[in-house]
């Protein structure tokens, strides 16, 4: 069986020797040499073509980053648009539309500054005046006092002292404002400008 297997084998290798080189049948031993490297170099081309392939996709991903720098630089482009959009002048505009003055006028109302039992008050509590005319205060208890804004809106009139001392206050924006004496915060009143 083994010598059969030879024959065979080196039959083989002689048909595949003459119709590669027809060189003939020299040895086995350089039929079995030239089989593996026949493979070898079958391997060479599989081995070269994705070394090709491989050089091939570097390629092409240099090309993909590209439009990713684009892409980023697209960005800084809207972001500069943005603060020309949104144009902070236009929120100057509230604050000038702040409540106009009313002009001056001769208009007056009367307030006067009285003792209440041990203690001070304004009288009336509550009063109004027409808008850019003034309270006229007199002061007809026994201490000093003042009127002052608990809130603003106005000016305060700065102390006024007894006896019957007098001072004038303006009112020249609309609204309604609390008022009291820094000298006695428990007196209080409410005045509203229209
Ligand atoms: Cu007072």
């Amino acid at each position: 069986m083994s010598d059969r297997r030879l024959s065979l084998s080196l039959a083989l290798c002689v048909i595949t020797l003459a119709a590669c080189s027809g060189s003939g049948s020299s040895s086995v031993g350089a039929q079995d040499s030239s089989s593996p490297v026949a493979t070898a170099t079958s391997a060479a081309p599989t081995s070269a073509a994705p070394s090709v392939i491989a050089s091939t996709h570097p390629a092409v991903r240099k090309s993909t980053p590209q439009p990713t720098h684009a892409a980023s630089s697209q960005p800084p482009a809207t972001v500069t648009a943005h603060p020309t959009v949104t144009t902070t002048t236009a929120r100057p505009k509230p604050t000038s539309t702040a409540p106009t003055a009313c002009p001056n006028n001769t208009s007056s109302t009367s307030l006067a500054m009285v003792n209440s039992g041990t203690e001070y008050a304004f009288s009336p509590t509550s009063l109004t005046v027409t808008c850019g005319g003034t309270v006229h205060i007199t002061n007809s208890s026994t201490a000093p006092h003042n009127m002052s804004p608990s809130n603003g809106g106005f000016a305060g009139s700065g102390d006024v002292n007894p006896p019957n001392g007098t001072a004038n206050v303006r009112f020249s924006y609309r609204g309604t404002y609390g008022f009291y004496c820094s000298i006695h915060p428990y007196m209080t009143g409410t005045i509203k400008v229209s």
